[in-house]
Protein backbone atom coordinates (compact mmCIF):
# COMPACT_ATOMS: atom_id res chain seq x y z
CA UNK A 1 0.00 0.00 0.00
CA UNK A 2 1.29 3.48 -0.73
CA UNK A 3 1.27 6.52 2.03
CA UNK A 4 -1.79 7.58 1.04
CA UNK A 5 -4.39 4.22 0.78
CA UNK A 6 -2.80 3.85 4.48
CA UNK A 7 -3.34 7.10 5.65
CA UNK A 8 -6.85 6.33 4.49
CA UNK A 9 -7.13 3.05 6.03
CA UNK A 10 -6.15 4.70 9.33
CA UNK A 11 -8.46 7.15 9.00
CA UNK A 12 -11.24 4.98 8.20
CA UNK A 13 -10.35 2.54 11.44
CA UNK A 14 -10.61 5.69 13.33
CA UNK A 15 -13.86 6.46 11.65
CA UNK A 16 -15.49 3.51 12.66
CA UNK A 17 -14.05 3.36 16.10
CA UNK A 18 -11.55 0.77 15.98
CA UNK A 19 -8.73 1.35 18.39
CA UNK A 20 -4.99 2.02 17.49
CA UNK A 21 -2.62 -0.30 18.53
CA UNK A 22 1.24 0.22 19.26
CA UNK A 23 2.08 -2.11 16.71
CA UNK A 24 -0.78 -0.72 14.14
CA UNK A 25 0.52 2.04 11.25
CA UNK A 26 0.29 5.11 12.24
CA UNK A 27 0.88 8.73 10.75
CA UNK A 28 4.38 9.82 12.27
CA UNK A 29 2.28 13.21 12.94
CA UNK A 30 -0.54 10.54 15.18
CA UNK A 31 2.29 8.79 16.88
CA UNK A 32 4.18 12.16 17.97
CA UNK A 33 0.83 13.89 19.25
CA UNK A 34 -0.07 11.20 21.53
CA UNK A 35 3.37 10.84 22.51
CA UNK A 36 2.96 14.52 23.35
CA UNK A 37 -0.07 14.87 25.33
CA UNK A 38 0.23 11.27 26.70
CA UNK A 39 3.89 12.35 28.54
CA UNK A 40 2.96 15.71 29.32
CA UNK A 41 0.00 14.05 31.50
CA UNK A 42 2.36 11.89 32.98
CA UNK A 43 4.39 14.95 33.82
CA UNK A 44 1.44 16.90 35.22
CA UNK A 45 0.49 13.43 37.54
CA UNK A 46 3.88 13.79 38.97
CA UNK A 47 4.83 17.49 39.30
CA UNK A 48 1.18 17.47 40.77
CA UNK A 49 2.59 15.46 44.01
CA UNK A 50 4.42 18.40 44.37
CA UNK A 51 1.61 20.85 46.08
CA UNK A 52 -0.17 18.27 47.60
CA UNK A 53 3.11 16.67 49.22
CA UNK A 54 3.55 20.04 50.91
CA UNK A 55 0.61 19.40 53.49
CA UNK A 56 0.83 15.83 54.22
CA UNK A 57 3.43 16.41 57.14
CA UNK A 58 0.70 19.62 58.35
CA UNK A 59 -2.55 17.98 57.44
CA UNK A 60 -5.07 18.87 60.63
CA UNK A 61 -5.58 14.94 61.68
CA UNK A 62 -4.44 11.45 61.39
CA UNK A 63 -7.86 10.72 58.89
CA UNK A 64 -6.68 14.17 56.67
CA UNK A 65 -3.42 12.82 56.24
CA UNK A 66 -4.00 9.35 55.49
CA UNK A 67 -6.51 10.55 52.84
CA UNK A 68 -3.97 12.61 51.54
CA UNK A 69 -1.13 10.17 51.32
CA UNK A 70 -3.50 7.76 49.24
CA UNK A 71 -4.11 10.64 47.17
CA UNK A 72 -0.85 11.48 46.32
CA UNK A 73 0.05 7.99 45.82
CA UNK A 74 -2.53 7.55 43.39
CA UNK A 75 -1.54 10.60 41.88
CA UNK A 76 2.09 8.41 41.59
CA UNK A 77 0.46 5.39 40.42
CA UNK A 78 -1.45 7.51 37.13
CA UNK A 79 2.14 8.66 36.22
CA UNK A 80 3.68 5.92 36.20
CA UNK A 81 0.21 4.13 33.71
CA UNK A 82 1.01 6.77 31.68
CA UNK A 83 4.55 6.46 30.62
CA UNK A 84 3.91 2.96 30.48
CA UNK A 85 1.43 4.03 27.46
CA UNK A 86 3.74 6.93 26.21
CA UNK A 87 6.69 4.59 26.21
CA UNK A 88 4.97 1.58 23.70
CA UNK A 89 5.08 4.49 21.29
CA UNK A 90 8.88 4.45 21.02
CA UNK A 91 10.23 6.46 23.65
CA UNK A 92 11.96 5.64 26.77
CA UNK A 93 11.08 6.89 29.89
CA UNK A 94 14.54 7.72 31.12
CA UNK A 95 14.47 9.94 27.84
CA UNK A 96 10.60 11.49 28.79
CA UNK A 97 12.23 12.12 32.51
CA UNK A 98 15.11 13.77 31.57
CA UNK A 99 13.09 16.40 28.91
CA UNK A 100 10.55 16.85 32.24
CA UNK A 101 13.96 18.15 34.39
CA UNK A 102 15.58 20.03 31.63
CA UNK A 103 12.53 21.92 31.50
CA UNK A 104 11.66 21.10 27.80
CA UNK A 105 9.28 19.19 28.64
CA UNK A 106 5.64 20.47 29.36
CA UNK A 107 3.54 19.48 32.40
CA UNK A 108 0.29 21.31 33.24
CA UNK A 109 0.18 25.16 34.09
CA UNK A 110 -1.82 24.24 37.15
CA UNK A 111 0.91 22.88 39.18
CA UNK A 112 3.03 26.00 39.21
CA UNK A 113 0.80 27.59 41.92
CA UNK A 114 1.33 27.62 45.49
CA UNK A 115 -0.45 26.11 48.34
CA UNK A 116 -0.71 28.13 51.10
CA UNK A 117 -3.22 26.97 53.31
CA UNK A 118 -5.44 23.60 54.73
CA UNK A 119 -7.95 25.10 52.27
CA UNK A 120 -5.92 24.35 49.10
CA UNK A 121 -5.67 20.57 49.46
CA UNK A 122 -9.35 20.70 49.49
CA UNK A 123 -9.80 22.99 46.37
CA UNK A 124 -7.32 20.79 44.47
CA UNK A 125 -9.43 18.05 45.07
CA UNK A 126 -12.39 19.56 43.98
CA UNK A 127 -11.70 21.97 41.34
CA UNK A 128 -7.67 20.97 39.87
CA UNK A 129 -9.37 16.76 39.80
CA UNK A 130 -12.76 18.19 39.04
CA UNK A 131 -11.03 19.74 35.98
CA UNK A 132 -9.26 16.83 35.47
CA UNK A 133 -11.80 14.21 35.70
CA UNK A 134 -13.91 16.16 32.98
CA UNK A 135 -11.17 16.12 30.79
CA UNK A 136 -10.20 12.50 31.26
CA UNK A 137 -13.70 11.10 31.25
CA UNK A 138 -13.59 12.44 27.06
CA UNK A 139 -9.93 10.57 27.02
CA UNK A 140 -11.53 7.15 28.12
CA UNK A 141 -12.45 6.82 24.30
CA UNK A 142 -9.24 8.39 22.86
CA UNK A 143 -8.17 6.11 19.72
CA UNK A 144 -5.14 5.01 21.44
CA UNK A 145 -5.66 1.74 23.06
CA UNK A 146 -2.80 2.44 25.58
CA UNK A 147 -3.80 5.52 26.77
CA UNK A 148 -7.54 4.95 26.43
CA UNK A 149 -7.17 1.82 28.68
CA UNK A 150 -4.80 3.92 31.22
CA UNK A 151 -7.49 6.53 31.54
CA UNK A 152 -10.55 4.03 32.51
CA UNK A 153 -8.67 3.25 35.65
CA UNK A 154 -7.16 6.86 36.28
CA UNK A 155 -10.75 8.21 36.25
CA UNK A 156 -12.31 5.91 39.24
CA UNK A 157 -9.33 7.15 41.66
CA UNK A 158 -9.91 10.91 40.41
CA UNK A 159 -13.42 10.96 41.01
CA UNK A 160 -12.73 9.82 44.29
CA UNK A 161 -10.09 12.51 44.72
CA UNK A 162 -12.66 15.19 43.57
CA UNK A 163 -15.19 13.95 46.42
CA UNK A 164 -12.62 14.24 49.50
CA UNK A 165 -11.64 17.20 48.12
CA UNK A 166 -14.84 19.13 48.15
CA UNK A 167 -16.16 17.25 51.56
CA UNK A 168 -13.47 18.93 52.83
CA UNK A 169 -14.41 21.84 52.04
CA UNK A 170 -17.61 21.27 52.86
CA UNK A 171 -16.34 21.13 56.40
CA UNK A 172 -14.57 24.26 56.25
CA UNK A 173 -17.42 25.96 54.90
CA UNK A 174 -19.68 24.79 57.92
CA UNK A 175 -16.65 25.53 60.71
CA UNK A 176 -15.79 28.90 62.21
CA UNK A 177 -15.60 32.01 60.70
CA UNK A 178 -11.81 31.97 60.48
CA UNK A 179 -12.14 28.44 58.33
CA UNK A 180 -14.52 29.86 56.18
CA UNK A 181 -12.89 32.72 55.43
CA UNK A 182 -9.71 30.21 54.50
CA UNK A 183 -11.87 28.26 52.34
CA UNK A 184 -13.17 31.22 50.15
CA UNK A 185 -9.56 32.47 50.02
CA UNK A 186 -8.38 29.15 48.50
CA UNK A 187 -11.34 29.19 45.98
CA UNK A 188 -10.94 32.36 45.21
CA UNK A 189 -6.90 31.65 44.34
CA UNK A 190 -7.60 27.76 42.17
CA UNK A 191 -10.33 29.03 40.09
CA UNK A 192 -9.42 30.68 37.44
CA UNK A 193 -6.32 28.75 37.07
CA UNK A 194 -8.42 25.49 36.75
CA UNK A 195 -10.09 27.52 34.10
CA UNK A 196 -6.51 27.48 32.57
CA UNK A 197 -6.39 23.82 32.28
CA UNK A 198 -8.48 23.20 29.48
CA UNK A 199 -5.65 25.15 27.24
CA UNK A 200 -6.04 28.20 25.23
CA UNK A 201 -9.35 29.04 23.74
CA UNK A 202 -10.33 27.04 20.45
CA UNK A 203 -9.38 29.49 18.15
CA UNK A 204 -5.85 29.41 19.71
CA UNK A 205 -5.42 25.74 20.23
CA UNK A 206 -2.70 24.69 17.91
CA UNK A 207 -3.44 21.21 18.27
CA UNK A 208 -7.46 20.48 18.77
CA UNK A 209 -8.15 20.70 14.99
CA UNK A 210 -5.82 17.46 13.91
CA UNK A 211 -6.61 15.68 17.23
CA UNK A 212 -10.52 15.60 17.04
CA UNK A 213 -10.03 14.19 13.25
CA UNK A 214 -7.99 11.37 15.06
CA UNK A 215 -10.36 11.08 17.68
CA UNK A 216 -7.16 11.92 20.34
CA UNK A 217 -9.48 14.48 21.72
CA UNK A 218 -13.28 13.98 21.25
CA UNK A 219 -14.41 17.83 22.87
CA UNK A 220 -12.55 20.65 22.51
CA UNK A 221 -10.98 23.01 24.99
CA UNK A 222 -13.83 25.55 25.07
CA UNK A 223 -16.49 22.80 25.31
CA UNK A 224 -14.61 21.17 28.10
CA UNK A 225 -14.55 24.70 30.08
CA UNK A 226 -18.00 25.34 29.70
CA UNK A 227 -19.00 22.11 30.58
CA UNK A 228 -16.57 22.10 33.79
CA UNK A 229 -18.27 26.13 34.51
CA UNK A 230 -22.00 24.93 34.55
CA UNK A 231 -20.93 21.76 36.45
CA UNK A 232 -18.99 24.08 38.89
CA UNK A 233 -21.27 27.12 39.46
CA UNK A 234 -23.99 24.52 40.92
CA UNK A 235 -22.17 22.72 43.06
CA UNK A 236 -20.72 26.02 45.10
CA UNK A 237 -23.99 26.21 46.11
CA UNK A 238 -23.81 23.93 48.51
CA UNK A 239 -21.14 24.61 50.15
CA UNK A 240 -22.63 28.56 50.32
CA UNK A 241 -19.55 29.91 49.16
CA UNK A 242 -19.10 32.32 45.96
CA UNK A 243 -16.97 32.33 42.57
CA UNK A 244 -14.52 35.08 42.17
CA UNK A 245 -16.57 36.24 39.08
CA UNK A 246 -18.44 39.35 38.54
CA UNK A 247 -19.66 38.23 34.74
CA UNK A 248 -20.85 34.62 35.71
CA UNK A 249 -24.34 34.42 34.97
CA UNK A 250 -27.08 31.98 34.08
CA UNK A 251 -27.61 31.90 30.45
CA UNK A 252 -31.29 31.00 29.94
CA UNK A 253 -30.63 31.47 25.79
CA UNK A 254 -27.81 29.10 25.99
CA UNK A 255 -28.21 27.20 28.65
CA UNK A 256 -25.02 27.40 29.92
CA UNK A 257 -23.32 30.02 32.27
CA UNK A 258 -21.89 32.97 31.08
CA UNK A 259 -18.28 33.31 32.69
CA UNK A 260 -15.42 36.11 32.26
CA UNK A 261 -12.18 36.79 30.32
CA UNK A 262 -9.76 34.58 31.67
CA UNK A 263 -6.01 36.56 32.00
CA UNK A 264 -4.59 34.93 28.97
CA UNK A 265 -1.34 36.39 29.67
CA UNK A 266 -0.97 35.03 33.04
CA UNK A 267 -1.80 31.80 31.33
CA UNK A 268 1.05 31.93 28.31
CA UNK A 269 3.65 32.98 31.10
CA UNK A 270 3.02 30.30 33.53
CA UNK A 271 3.33 27.65 30.36
CA UNK A 272 6.26 29.74 29.43
CA UNK A 273 8.14 28.92 32.50
CA UNK A 274 7.09 31.85 34.39
CA UNK A 275 4.21 31.29 36.82
CA UNK A 276 5.21 31.46 40.78
CA UNK A 277 6.80 28.08 41.52
CA UNK A 278 7.73 26.90 38.12
CA UNK A 279 11.43 26.82 39.31
CA UNK A 280 10.60 25.38 42.76
CA UNK A 281 8.93 22.02 40.86
CA UNK A 282 11.84 21.60 38.78
CA UNK A 283 14.28 21.98 41.66
CA UNK A 284 12.40 19.72 43.46
CA UNK A 285 11.63 17.27 40.71
CA UNK A 286 15.32 16.83 39.97
CA UNK A 287 16.48 16.60 43.53
CA UNK A 288 13.98 13.96 44.40
CA UNK A 289 15.21 12.27 41.32
CA UNK A 290 18.81 12.33 42.14
CA UNK A 291 18.24 11.39 45.85
CA UNK A 292 16.35 8.39 44.22
CA UNK A 293 19.40 6.85 41.81
CA UNK A 294 20.38 4.36 45.16
CA UNK A 295 16.71 2.63 44.72
CA UNK A 296 16.94 2.53 41.10
CA UNK A 297 19.99 1.08 41.46
CA UNK A 298 19.07 -1.47 43.92
CA UNK A 299 16.31 -2.90 42.23
CA UNK A 300 18.35 -2.89 38.91
CA UNK A 301 20.58 -5.17 41.23
CA UNK A 302 18.33 -7.13 42.45
CA UNK A 303 16.23 -7.79 39.17
CA UNK A 304 19.84 -9.42 37.73
CA UNK A 305 20.25 -11.00 40.32
CA UNK A 306 16.64 -12.63 39.70
CA UNK A 307 17.36 -13.58 36.34
CA UNK A 308 20.75 -14.85 37.29
CA UNK A 309 19.04 -17.04 39.81
CA UNK A 310 16.71 -18.71 37.56
CA UNK A 311 19.46 -19.21 34.68
CA UNK A 312 21.12 -21.42 37.40
CA UNK A 313 18.32 -23.10 38.08
CA UNK A 314 17.16 -24.09 34.13
CA UNK A 315 20.83 -25.13 33.75
N1 LIG B 1 -0.67 23.81 30.83
O1 LIG B 1 -3.24 23.06 21.07
P1 LIG B 1 -3.54 23.03 22.50
C1 LIG B 1 -4.30 16.29 36.81
C2 LIG B 1 -0.10 23.81 25.73
S1 LIG B 1 -3.75 15.94 35.27
C3 LIG B 1 0.47 23.77 30.10
O2 LIG B 1 -4.93 23.30 22.91
P2 LIG B 1 -3.74 20.23 23.27
C4 LIG B 1 -4.40 15.20 37.82
C5 LIG B 1 -0.21 22.56 24.86
O3 LIG B 1 0.58 21.51 25.38
C6 LIG B 1 -3.73 17.51 34.41
N2 LIG B 1 0.48 23.75 28.75
O4 LIG B 1 -3.00 21.64 23.13
C7 LIG B 1 -3.95 15.68 39.13
C8 LIG B 1 0.27 23.09 23.52
O5 LIG B 1 1.70 23.16 23.50
P3 LIG B 1 2.62 22.11 22.64
C9 LIG B 1 -3.17 17.37 33.10
C10 LIG B 1 -0.72 23.75 28.12
O6 LIG B 1 -2.71 19.25 23.70
C11 LIG B 1 -4.82 16.38 39.95
C12 LIG B 1 -0.20 24.53 23.53
O7 LIG B 1 -0.45 24.87 24.87
N3 LIG B 1 -4.12 16.76 32.18
O8 LIG B 1 -4.58 17.40 37.01
C13 LIG B 1 -1.94 23.75 28.82
O9 LIG B 1 -4.55 19.89 22.08
C14 LIG B 1 -4.38 16.84 41.22
C15 LIG B 1 -1.46 24.71 22.69
O10 LIG B 1 -2.58 24.05 23.29
C16 LIG B 1 -3.77 16.40 30.96
O11 LIG B 1 -2.64 16.53 30.57
C17 LIG B 1 -1.88 23.79 30.23
N4 LIG B 1 -3.00 23.83 31.00
O12 LIG B 1 -4.78 20.46 24.47
C18 LIG B 1 -2.67 15.39 39.58
C19 LIG B 1 -4.86 15.80 30.12
N5 LIG B 1 -2.94 23.76 27.93
O13 LIG B 1 2.54 20.78 23.35
C20 LIG B 1 -2.24 15.83 40.83
C21 LIG B 1 -4.39 15.42 28.75
C22 LIG B 1 -2.38 23.75 26.72
O14 LIG B 1 2.00 22.04 21.25
C23 LIG B 1 -3.11 16.55 41.66
N6 LIG B 1 -4.09 16.56 27.93
N7 LIG B 1 -1.05 23.76 26.83
O15 LIG B 1 3.98 22.70 22.70
C24 LIG B 1 -5.03 17.20 27.18
O16 LIG B 1 -6.20 16.87 27.19
C25 LIG B 1 -4.55 18.30 26.27
O17 LIG B 1 -3.15 18.18 26.12
C26 LIG B 1 -4.90 19.74 26.80
C27 LIG B 1 -4.32 20.75 25.78
C28 LIG B 1 -6.41 19.92 26.83
C29 LIG B 1 -4.29 20.00 28.15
Amino acid sequence: MNIHDLEKSFQDKIDREIKIEPKDWMPEAYRKTNLRQISQHAHSEIVGMLPEGNWISRAPSLKRKAILIAKVQDEAGHGLYLYSAAETLGTSRDQMIEDLHSGKAKYSSIFNYPTLTWADMGAVGWLVDGAAILNQVMLCRTSYGPYARAMVRICKEESFHQRQGFETLLVLSKGTAEQRAMCQDAINRWWWPSLMMFGPKDSESTNSDQSIKWKIKRKTNDELRQQFVDMIAEQIKLLGMTLPDKDLKWNEERKHYDFGEINWEEFWNVVKGNGPCNKQRLVARNKAHDEGAWVRAAALAYAQKRTDHKKVKVA
